[in-house]
């Protein structure tokens, strides 16, 4: 049985590799942050099984990894952990460079003091932020980088010293350049996820507005089940080596909105330009829609779209397997399912305030 330690298990993307190496019969362990509240609910079906282990550690804390490395002796490492939001990389940059780039140093070394270097196989979660200011559409693994947050030049230190690792000490580490990946479990404030959300709240009467930023951005989303599925493969190819990720297809933010309102049942129509741009119902003529610039971003990436031609050739891997549609569909679904058991709940505590007041219940 191999033993994975994946750090950042918490997250979305955590939380289906833990799954997906579970299914595959490894011994998974994973690294949790101290937290006044226990928020696990990616992993919350996972506590119990017999070969799903966490410990606490935090990538700005060497002591604790030495700790966390040391017990478990892993087979392999996913370096998943990471401060992931760009927005947030302007008003927390020390932070995110703590955790982003030296927290990956941190992890190496405690490999290397563990007497591991010439066992262990590390992945690193890379970013395409790494291409940033773009030079060059599509991104392939030869493509410049050019890093344009605090968030995209620490995770450049990260991808150079892995690679430094990898040719210093023969460590077989990589990157693994990945584009926007997305699903039901990601975090509320990226951008698909608060669309999806409001969409169905929308949808059902729990919001009158989405306020969104540069609504003419554009990703190649993917779906985070698949991409974590390329993140083993990479490291249980023949040689350490760095691979993009990513679907090959790209959308505006826009499109990404007036999908999701289809799914759940608005039609929308887009009107404007820039900070007056807004997104009407076509059936009632309300505006649902407003850009506010609290969402731009002092310098903001705006084409990024992956060439995964290497991933398919060397690793076999499939990026087409779920479709932009199929994204955006699961995820509209998802939210419409959760506002509604929300609303149910909230509908019986309701009645049952009613109850107890007028004394039908005690
Ligand atoms: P996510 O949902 O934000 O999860 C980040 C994880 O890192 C959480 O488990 C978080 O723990 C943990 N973490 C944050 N700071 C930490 C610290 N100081 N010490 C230990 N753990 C810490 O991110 P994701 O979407 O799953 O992404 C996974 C990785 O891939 C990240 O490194 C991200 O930068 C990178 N990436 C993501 C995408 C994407 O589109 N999703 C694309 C390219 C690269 P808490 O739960 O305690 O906060
Ligand atoms: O969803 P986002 O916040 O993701 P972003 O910045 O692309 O970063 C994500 O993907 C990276 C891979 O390329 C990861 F490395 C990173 O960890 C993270 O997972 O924003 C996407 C785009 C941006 O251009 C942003 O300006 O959407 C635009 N946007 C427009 N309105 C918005 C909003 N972004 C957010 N978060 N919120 C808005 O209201």
């Amino acid at each position: 049985m191999k033993t994975a330690l994946i750090t950042g298990i918490t997250g979305q993307d955590g939380s289906y590799l833990s799954e997906f190496l579970l299914g595959k019969g490894y011994d998974v362990h994973g690294t949790i942050r101290r937290s006044s509240v226990d928020y696990r609910e990616r992993i919350a079906h996972l506590e119990g099984h017999p070969h799903f282990h966490l410990h606490y550690a935090d990538l700005g804390d060497s002591m604790s990894l030495l700790q966390v490395v040391g017990k478990v002796r892993p087979d392999e490492i996913y370096n998943l952990a990471a401060q992931s939001h760009v927005q947030v990389s302007f008003d927390a940059p020390e932070f995110t460079a703590d955790v982003d780039a030296t927290g990956v140093l941190r992890i190496l070394e405690a490999v290397r003091q563990c007497g591991l270097a010439a066992t262990c196989r590390i992945y690193q979660a890379s970013t395409s932020e790494l291409y940033g200011k773009v030079e060059q559409v599509p991104q392939n693994e030869s493509t410049p980088f050019h890093p344009y947050s605090p968030y995209a030049v620490a995770k450049l230190y990260g991808y150079w010293i892995v690679k430094e690792y990898r040719e210093a000490y023969g460590m077989f580490c990589c990157s693994g350049i990945l584009f926007n990946h997305e699903s039901e479990r990601r975090g509320e404030t990226f951008v698909t996820r608060k669309i999806t959300l409001a969409a169905a709240r929308i949808a059902q009467g729990k919001q009158d507005k989405l306020y969104l930023g540069n609504l003419s951005s554009r990703r190649d989303w993917g779906y985070a089940k698949d991409y974590v599925e390329c993140m083993w493969l990479i490291l249980q190819n023949e040689r350490p080596e760095d691979f993009v990720i990513a679907t090959g297809e790209q959308h505006t933010v826009r499109e990404f909105c007036r999908l999701a309102f289809r799914y759940a049942g608005i039609e929308l129509r887009f009107e404007g330009e820039g900070v007056h741009e807004k997104g009407i119902d076509c059936a009632t003529g309300r505006v649902l829609v407003e850009v506010s610039e609290d969402f731009y971003r002092p310098t903001d990436v705006v084409n990024l779209w992956g060439d995964p031609t290497k991933a398919q050739r060397e690793l076999g891997w499939n990026p087409t397997k779920t479709s932009f549609e199929q994204l955006v569909r699961l995820m509209v679904d998802a939210d419409m399912a959760k506002v509604a058991v929300e609303r149910a709940g909230e509908e019986v505590r309701t009645n049952l305030a009613e109850y107890l007041e007028k004394g039908i219940v005690k």
